[in-house]
C-alpha cells in the first residue's frame, strides 16, 4: 500500500497558533471518532497540555453498535479518562459536555475570588483531527450554526474564539494532525474515516484495506447486507472490490471504491466500529 502522508500547510499553522493560544485556556476538549478512538487520539495531545484538565469527547456514538460504545466506556474509565459520548449532528450528549467544561473551570474562578479578581468566563479549546466533529460540537453547545461544519476534512482553516454562554467562551480550530503518520495502519484508518484529507491517499487502495478490515473483524455480513454480493470463503478485500465492481459498477474499480468508502462514511452500511477496546 503506498504510503499514506499528509500536512497541508494551513494545519502546520494552525498547530503553531493552538500551542499559543494554550496558555490562555483553561480546559480541553478532545474530540474522538468513535469508530477509531485510538487512531483519532494524537499522540502528543497530552504533552501539549500538561497539566489542564481534559474532557475526551466520543463523538459520532451514533455510528457504532452501543454494546461497542458501552465497552469503550468501561475503557476508558479503566484508564481513569473522562470520556463523554455525543452525537454533535443530533446533539445527543452535548448538553453533559457543556456541564463538564462548568465543573472543569470551577477552580479558575476560585482562584481568581481569592485573589479578589472579578470572575471571567471559563475558556476552552476543541481539539482533534479534522472531520471529527469540533465544529459541529460547538454549533451544538450554542444551539445554533455560529461555525462552519461539513462533510470533508479541512474545513475549518482558522482558529476562532466563540462564546457559548455568560460563563464559556470555547476556541474552534482547525484539525491538527501528527507532521508524521509513522504508524501506517492508523493512517489507513483515518482514511478510510475522512479524518485526513482526500488528497492524501488513493481510493481503491483505502477501500481494499477496509474490505480486510471488514473480513479480519467478521464483519462482512454488512457487504452482504448492502451490495447483496456475498464474500466467499478465503477473499481478500482486493478479491471482493474487484467482484463488487464486476457485479456492480460495469468494472469500475474506482466508481466501487468511491462507492464503498462513500457508503460506509454515510452511515450506510449499518453501524460499524473500526476498533475495539483490549478486554
Ligand atoms: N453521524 C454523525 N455525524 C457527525 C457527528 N459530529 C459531526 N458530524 C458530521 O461530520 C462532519 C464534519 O463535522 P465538522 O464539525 O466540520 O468537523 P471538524 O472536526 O470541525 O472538521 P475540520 O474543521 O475539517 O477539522 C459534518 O458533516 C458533521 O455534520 C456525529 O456525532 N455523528
Ligand atoms: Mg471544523
Amino acid at each position: 500500500m503506498t504510503l499514506i502522508q499528509w500536512y497541508p500547510g494551513h494545519i502546520a499553522k494552525a498547530e503553531r497558533q493552538l500551542k499559543e493560544q494554550l496558555s490562555r485556556v483553561d480546559v480541553v476538549l478532545e474530540v474522538l471518532d468513535a469508530r477509531i478512538p485510538l487512531a483519532s487520539h494524537h499522540p502528543q495531545l497530552l504533552e501539549w497540555i500538561g497539566a489542564k484538565p481534559r474532557i475526551v469527547v466520543f463523538n459520532r456514538r451514533d455510528m457504532i453498535p452501543e454494546a461497542v460504545l458501552k465497552d469503550w466506556l468501561a475503557w476508558f474509565k479503566s484508564q481513569k479518562i473522562d470520556a463523554y459520548p455525543a452525537n454533535s449532528q443530533s446533539g445527543q450528549g452535548v448538553k453533559a459536555i457543556a456541564k463538564a467544561i462548568q465543573v472543569a473551570g470551577v477552580s479558575v474562578n476560585e482562584r481568581r475570588k481569592n485573589r479578589g479578581m472579578q470572575p471571567r468566563p471559563i475558556r476552552a479549546v476543541v481539539i482533534g483531527f479534522p472531520n471529527v466533529g469540533k465544529s459541529a460540537l460547538i454549533n451544538r453547545l450554542l444551539g445554533r450554526k455560529v461555525v462552519e461544519s461539513a462533510r470533508r476534512a479541512g474545513v475549518t482553516r482558522q482558529l476562532r474564539w466563540v462564546r457559548i454562554s455568560e460563563t464559556i467562551e470555547l476556541l474552534d480550530a482547525p484539525g491538527v494532525i501528527p507532521l508524521k503518520l509513522d504508524n501506517q495502519n492508523d493512517a489507513i484508518k483515518l482514511a478510510i474515516c475522512e479524518d485526513i484529507g482526500e488528497a492524501a491517499y488513493e481510493n481503491q487502495a483505502v477501500a481494499i484495506a477496509f474490505l480486510d478490515l471488514l473480513l479480519a473483524l467478521e464483519l462482512s455480513a454488512f457487504l452482504t447486507n448492502r451490495y447483496q454480493v456475498t464474500p466467499e470463503t478465503g477473499m481478500t478485500g482486493e478479491d471482493y472490490l474487484h467482484r463488487l465492481a464486476e457485479e456492480r459498477y460495469q468494472q469500475d474499480l474506482e466508481r466501487a471504491a468511491r462507492q464503498l468508502l462513500n457508503d460506509f462514511r454515510k452511515g450506510l452500511m449499518g453501524a460499524i466500529p473500526l476498533e475495539l477496546p483490549l478486554p
